[in-house]
């Protein structure tokens, strides 16, 4: 049915192999004979991308000859994954592929496997753009994605010495047969300069930016195919280009480096993701990458998508830009300096219309993650955006002066502009004033929101302010990853789950059927498995396939407390070596780690060491007979997480309360049918309130008894000396056990934790603990334990990206479907 509704010749496997054929000879240039496997790749990525055009194209039409209200998605990051395996789901023709190459004496694994996934994100956030715009698609939605086509991905991870190193990642470097450049569509983008006032043809004061440098903006259109619809949305990712590639005069001097100066400094705006921003270049660059998506991407869409001679005064009624955190924040003062500047709106009317058409999505808890901009930088950089925002702020606060008379403290927290330690623009706040709707991204976020993060603004404000729960795709995360489980369920209740995943509702009775539990668990192992073989290859680690797989994977980061877990392995070797555990009555585990740190935090790559100091230590440790086992395979990434997910048992999920916007891998977890172990924070609240207390190991502080500890004046070390099994852990690392007798190696690491643990590990630590020994029992009994990992995919069918999606249509965009007909 997904083949029909794909391309305008049916596929079959003759059709398919022809094109296949076609693709290799006459785009590749090379006979089957001595294809490469990157040949091979290149031509099966454009035959499967073939079959999706003609959908897309009329999508295209369709949503322009409607002239609907869109969506514009505008994020810094999209973390993709692969996109082979989702372009064959989404158009049926996995099967068809699979036989096609079959006859070819070609396999189609083995050929995806040569795909290099675009990293374009750092983890959750880009994560989460990447489902969201899968939803879209899936729902109808007319929505474009805009971002940047950086050159190079997040930072491939080493571990040398234990350490983590950071290598490039040039995923463009066999170019990508997803994309579609369009030079000729170009954008300019203006930097630097200054302005100048002047009075128009009319007699009007008019103030003009004159721009001291530009670069070109070359889109790059991604397809994004809906499933089960014949939808194809667009990603239109940015590539920065010099608008003189180089100066010839200079050139014929002989001065080479000279002459193309201008294209390195224009080429680097999208050259890497997240560039080192500890120097002021570096955080110039940050700025640059920042304007140039969203002065093209608004530029774009007002001249490209909008009919020509559209009244700007209603462009929120044609889209709504949303804001993916802070990054693209920079929109704001330039649509007002579009509408006002370029168009000669009244500043009234373009504010009023400004805010009708963002809206602002925050994803952190954390103050330090907050932007901010320092106002010479932004002053230099975008001199006419600066005076907007100083404008937009003047109004503000005779707005806040009005609400609150008198109360001048207040005036001064709410401001764009802070004064300390430097004057610099905060972000979050000029987002939360120039945008319609702020969301945070769970309940417990978004109430920590309200009554924390932006509690000025809510009450200035409180109908602004609104929660979306962040959701996953089932199609990725559930369909493609995971085909056993995924069989399994549609076997059992029907494929309806795919588009509408509340459905998984319908397996709680099957829960109660042994057969059904044992499959279950066969599916279960077959993952296992799988890991276990990809790992080897991959990592030439060797693990147990028979073992519970205890799983932490996401970001290094101290709030996120992967030392709380290390804490836990130390604590079972330390017993083990004391005689208090036998080591065969340790239920046999793996305990996998997957963290990246970003590169100039210190701290998470002091953690990173200390995890693979001791996964030496244990994983050969005689005195645990192989019954623990630490798995930290380098570079975690989308491809890896599809394999690892669906093979995991327990899902880690420790963050100490009040810190994790969301998480999405904890829905990832439960979704694939792993038992979480984890504190009321982010999205766990959710999660712990569907699937029930029965089928969570829940532990730890809640958010305002963390508030309490923290205000009574912590004292970690109290923790320390008054808990023998943690003093034993933390005294262990200290030995230099884990360190060839080196004590001071850990120092950085343990002195913190000692003096100020920042995020309570100690103050969870025994809770935790205590949590994992009733882990150890409940596993120990596998067919309840099979039944709770069941109702755990039962009832997380909330946390389809679909249904957040939903919610943004609901309480935020007020878009409708056009599907393709
Ligand atoms: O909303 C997506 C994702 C959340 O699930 C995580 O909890 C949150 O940490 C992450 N936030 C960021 C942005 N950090 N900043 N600023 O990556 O967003």
């Amino acid at each position: 049915e997904n083949t029909q509704r794909f391309s305008s010749s049916p596929a079959t496997v003759e059709s398919f192999t022809s094109e296949f054929v076609r693709q290799l000879r006459y785009e590749q240039g090379v006979d089957l004979g001595f294809a490469s496997s990157d040949d091979l790749y290149q031509a099966l990525a454009r035959t499967v991308r073939r079959y999706m055009i003609d959908n897309w194209l009329d999508t295209l039409s369709t949503q322009t000859a409607k002239g609907a209200k869109a969506v514009a998605y505008l994020s810094a990051e999209y973390l993709m994954g692969p996109q082979l395996p989702n372009a064959l789901l989404a158009t049926g023709l996995a099967e068809v592929a699979r036989d096609s190459l079959a006859a070819l004496g070609l396999d189609l694994d083995e050929i995806g496997a040569t795909e290099v996934e675009p990293g374009l994100g750092n983890g959750g956030l880009g994560r989460l753009a990447a489902c969201f715009i899968d939803s879209l698609a899936t729902m109808d939605i007319p929505a474009v994605g805009y971002g940047i086509r950086y050159e190079y991905g997040i930072f491939r991870q080493t571990f040398v010495d234990g350490r983590q190193a950071e290598q490039p990642d040039p995923w463009l470097s066999k170019g990508s047969p997803w994309e579609f450049a369009h030079p000729d569509m170009a954008v300019e983008v203006g930097f630097h300069g200054h302005t100048e006032r002047y009075t128009d043809a009319a007699g009007v004061e008019r103030t003009r930016w004159v721009r001291g440098d530009c670069v070109l903006a070359v889109p790059y259109n991604y397809m994004v195919p809906g499933y089960g619809t014949k939808n194809v949305n667009t990603l239109r990712l940015w590539s920065a280009k010099a608008t003189n590639a180089f100066d010839l005069q200079i050139f014929n001097a002989g001065d080479y480096e000279a002459a193309v100066r201008a294209q390195t400094v224009a080429e680097n705006i999208s050259k890497v993701i997240y560039p080192e921003d500890s120097t002021p270049q570096g955080k110039e660059l940050r700025l640059k990458q920042q304007y140039f998506f969203v002065a093209a991407s608004l530029a774009d869409f007002i001249n490209q998508t909008l009919p020509q001679g559209f009244d700007l005064t209603k462009i929120h009624e044609r889209v709504t830009f949303q804001l993916n955190d802070t990054h693209p924040v920079i929109a704001i003062p330039e649509l007002m300096r579009i509408l006002v500047d370029e168009r000669g709106i009244d500043w009234a009317t373009a504010w009023d219309v400004t805010r009708k058409t963002f809206n602002y999505t925050c994803h952190t808890l954390l103050p330090e993650a907050l932007e901010v901009w320092s106002v010479e930088l932004l002053g230099r950089l975008l001199p006419r955006h600066l005076e907007i925002i100083f404008q937009i702020n003047e109004e503000f606060l005779a707005e806040v002066r009005k609400a609150y008379p008198g109360d001048e403290l207040r005036a001064r927290r709410m401001s764009i502009i802070q004064e300390q330690p430097e004057r610099a623009v905060r972000m979050a706040f000029l987002a939360s004033i120039g945008s319609s709707k702020i969301n945070g991204v769970a309940e417990l976020h978004s109430q920590l929101l309200r009554d924390k993060v932006l509690n000025d603004f809510s009450e200035l404000w409180p109908s602004k302010f609104t929660n979306v729960t962040n959701g996953v795709t089932p199609r990725r995360f559930l369909a493609l990853s995971n085909p056993g489980l995924a069989n399994l369920i549609t076997e059992a209740i029907g494929e309806g789950w795919v588009k509408d995943l509340e459905r998984l509702r319908e397996l709680e009775p099957f829960a109660e059927d042994a057969s059904f539990r044992s499959e279950f668990r066969a599916v279960k192992a077959a993952n296992k498995e799988r890991f276990v073989e990809l790992i080897a290859q991959r990592d030439g680690i060797e693990l147990p396939a028979d073992a519970m797989y205890d799983v932490m994977v996401k970001r290094l980061h101290e709030y996120k407390r992967q030392m709380l877990k290390l804490l836990h392995v130390v604590t079972l070797y330390d017993r083990v070596l004391r005689g208090e555990l036998r080591a065969s009555d340790i239920t046999p585990r793996v305990v996998t780690f997957g963290a990246k740190a970003a590169p100039g935090y210190k701290m998470a790559k002091e953690i990173i060491a200390l995890i693979n100091a001791v996964a030496k230590v244990v994983n050969h440790a005689p005195e645990l007979q192989g019954r623990l086992q630490i798995a930290f395979p380098a570079n975690y990434n989308v491809t890896l997480a599809e394999k690892l997910i669906p093979a995991a048992d327990l899902s880690e999920q420790i963050s100490l309360a009040g810190k994790e916007a969301s998480g999405t891998g904890n829905m990832k977890f439960a979704l694939n049918g792993a038992l979480t172990i984890g504190t009321l924070d982010g999205a766990n609240v959710e999660i712990y309130d569907l699937v029930g207390d029965e089928h969570f190991f829940l532990f730890g502080l809640t958010e305002p008894q963390v508030a309490d500890v923290v205000d009574a004046g912590y004292k970690p070390g109290a923790y320390y000396e008054g808990n023998r099994s943690l003093k034993g852990a933390i005294d262990l690392i200290a030995s230099g056990a884990f360190s060839n007798g080196d004590r001071n190696a850990f120092e950085f690491v343990l002195s913190d934790l000692l003096g100020k643990d920042r995020f309570l590990v100690l103050a969870d630590y025994q809770a935790y603990v205590d949590a994992q020994d009733k882990v150890e029992v409940a596993y120990a009994d596998q067919e309840a334990w099979s039944r709770s990992a069941i109702l755990n995919v039962a009832r997380t069918g909330f946390f389809s990206s679909d249904r957040s999606i939903q919610d943004y249509l609901d309480r935020i965009w007020h878009a409708k479907p056009q599907p393709v007909r």
